[in-house]
């Protein structure tokens, strides 16, 4: 039998970690032939409701999980991860200040940046979901310059498979027509969802669709704002298109991306397209299939685009700047 892969899920005992749990265990994060063990890293006062998470985890049988290993305590939550999923926050309650949203979040991922330079194996690849996913990343990432800058991860897939499926049903085809479909910046309501260098059944997005004010419009807010939309319905935020859209990110990082197609991820900017380096920022990505990736070249950025995208550029820097200032990078 194969080593098993150990695989750290932050925020374990929360909603979008009871839809991603059952789904690494079932092999859907590394495929049906790698053995996985469960690190599952809850605070003291979730504790409990993870042990019945856990008692249901046992009871799935799950043929591919070696083990679980649940715990408050983060050198055992990192000890040997080859994938960290840090999807635990304190996301934005009313009344609260940026600068409070971003502090109280320095506090979760400084430590967990540090313990997984001190913890993790030499592999390890980071993925952060909580939110504000990409300034947190940053400030983990800032923590643990140990691990190279190319391992660290901030989640921008959910919102590449909103616009996708926006696109599917506008032209009313199929979703896995679409294809090449960008999401530029940061995971919040500034993003930019790049209709003009995407295609849809190998034709692109804006002769398919044939509707130039729609896609400038209520197509951008809709996938900006589509969280929002969830939680008015719902009445609780996106939890399993959330996981489904980790499960994802993951899955298209492992495998070798088609030439006609991308990936939508945060990564660290060298930067491309005149990003400014440093920055964890949303971009169409190509993965090799082997664990190495590059942000994909040749999208054509318009004055349109480019407007969007400084945009985003711009939150991005004023967050890093706020972290700066409260030491916490
Ligand atoms: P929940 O509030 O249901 O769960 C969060 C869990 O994290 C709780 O069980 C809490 O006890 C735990 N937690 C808090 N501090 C922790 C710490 N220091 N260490 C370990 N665990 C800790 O939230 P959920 O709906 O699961 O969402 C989790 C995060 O994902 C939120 O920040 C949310 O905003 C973010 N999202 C990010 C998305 C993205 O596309 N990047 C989309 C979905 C979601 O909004």
């Amino acid at each position: 039998m194969t080593t098993p892969v150990h695989v750290t899920v932050t925020g374990a005992a929360g909603q979008i970690g009871y839809q991603l749990l059952f789904r690494i265990a079932s092999g859907q994060l590394l495929g049906p032939d790698t053995p996985v063990v469960l690190r599952l890293l809850e605070i003291e006062p979730a504790m409990k409701a993870l042990e019945g998470v856990v008692m249901e985890l046992d009871d799935c049988a799950f043929p591919l999980l070696s083990g679980i290993e649940y715990t408050s305590d983060l050198a055992t939550a990192f000890s040997g991860t080859s994938w960290s999923l840090l999807v635990g926050s304190i996301p934005r309650k009313a009344g609260m200040e940026r600068g409070d949203l971003l502090s109280v979040n320095g506090g979760i991922f400084q430590p967990q940046g540090r313990a997984i330079a001190e913890n993790a194996a030499s592999d390890v690849r980071v993925l952060v979901v909580g939110n504000p996913c990409n300034t947190n990343c940053l400030i983990a990432r800032s923590h643990a310059p140990e691990v190279p800058a190319d391992r660290w991860f901030a989640m921008t897939r959910l919102d590449q498979n909103r616009a996708e499926t926006q696109i599917a049903k506008k032209v009313g085809t199929g979703v896995a027509g679409v294809k090449n479909l960008a999401i530029w910046g940061n995971h919040s309501a500034t993003q930019f969802p790049d209709f003009a260098n995407a295609t849809v059944d190998g034709r692109p997005v804006p002769a398919a669709v044939a509707d130039d004010e729609w896609l400038r419009t209520s197509f951008i807010t809709t996938v900006q704002k589509r969280g929002a939309a969830i939680i008015e319905a719902r009445g609780a935020s996106s939890a399993a298109s959330a996981a489904n859209a980790a499960i994802d990110t993951v899955v298209s990082l492992r495998t070798a991306t088609p030439a006609d197609d991308c990936v939508s991820v945060s990564v660290t900017s060298h930067g491309e397209y005149g990003v400014p380096e440093g920055l964890t920022f949303g971009f169409p990505i190509t993965a090799d299939g082997q664990g190495g990736w590059r942000v994909k070249e040749g999208f054509a950025v318009d004055e349109f685009a480019a407007e969007r995208i400084k945009i985003t550029t711009d939150e991005l820097l004023a967050e890093r700047d706020e972290v700066r200032a409260l030491g916490l990078i």
